[in-house]
């Protein structure tokens, strides 16, 4: 397709700043030895807020390729919101993306849809592009409604945007209950999915947007199952987590997306 791939990875809560830093350095160095071709497939990392500051000076002082982002964002631009992080202070730091609704996020943090409807726009009003988090629980894919699931969280995040700021999308199907457990999605369920959010885009938005919008899939990617889930049409990379914190394997993955 079109789409240029992309290889997302979500440190979560791990990594202080010498550490994050120190892991960008070997990152950069492994994909240098292996002529990795940046045009090919975009590669983003998601550091903790107090790290960004320090990957920006690496990323801009080395010149890399690769992009960075946050893993939340406030949805209120500024004042008396003690703790909270705006879309402009992101933006700021030189990132590209922000992760919005990651279920861990839904699940220990009180975001809903109308919360992340607005991190989404603030992130899109500050010049960078969201990462949207959607995907079943266990209950769901027993019920057998997973894509009406994951598909109606698209279509409630998504509603009011224009087509315009919907093309700027990426969306990260992520299954809760393959997230961190080794259980991976089959090839075919995040092809189902990715295919169902390009035929919802299509209908709520135009061709244009179903074509333009990534749709990465999450939960348990390693080297040992990327492959067979990057040759689906619609799947367009990976938002990754365990296999993010070990650099030789982020590599691998990044070679083989
Ligand atoms: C899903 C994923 C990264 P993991 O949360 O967002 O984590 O790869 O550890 O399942």
């Amino acid at each position: 397709s079109a789409r240029t791939p992309m290889v997302a990875g979500n440190w979560k809560m791990n990594f202080d700043h010498l550490e994050a830093t120190a892991f960008v350095q070997r990152f950069a160095k492994n994909l240098r030895s292996r002529h990795f071709d940046f045009s090919r497939c975009e590669v983003a990392l998601f550091p903790s807020f107090t790290s960004l500051r320090s990957v920006q000076v690496l990323v801009e002082s080395e010149k890399l390729r690769i992009k960075y982002g946050a893993q939340t964002v406030s949805v209120t631009t500024q004042g008396a919101f003690t703790g909270d992080v705006s879309a402009d202070m992101i933006a700021h730091l030189g990132c590209s993306y922000v992760i919005v609704g990651h279920s861990e996020r839904r699940k220990y943090h009180p975001e809903d849809d109308a919360n992340i409807v607005d991190q989404v726009r603030a992130v899109l009003a500050a010049g960078m592009q969201p990462i949207l988090c959607v995907g079943e629980s266990l209950e769901e894919r027993r019920k057998g409604i997973e894509l009406d699931f994951a598909v109606g969280q698209v279509h409630d995040v998504t509603r009011d945007l224009s087509d315009e700021e919907a093309a700027k999308l990426i969306i990260a199907y992520e299954p809760v209950w393959a997230i961190g457990t080794g259980m991976v999605a089959t090839p075919q369920s995040a092809q189902d999915a990715a295919q169902a959010f390009r035929e919802h885009l299509r209908a709520t938005f135009n061709e244009h947007v179903a074509q333009a919008v990534r749709v990465l899939y999450g939960g348990s990617v390693s080297s040992k199952n990327a492959v067979e889930l990057i040759t689906e049409p619609d799947v367009d990379g990976f938002l990754i987590g365990g296999a993010a914190l070990d650099v030789d394997e982020l590599t691998r993955v990044c070679t083989l997306t």
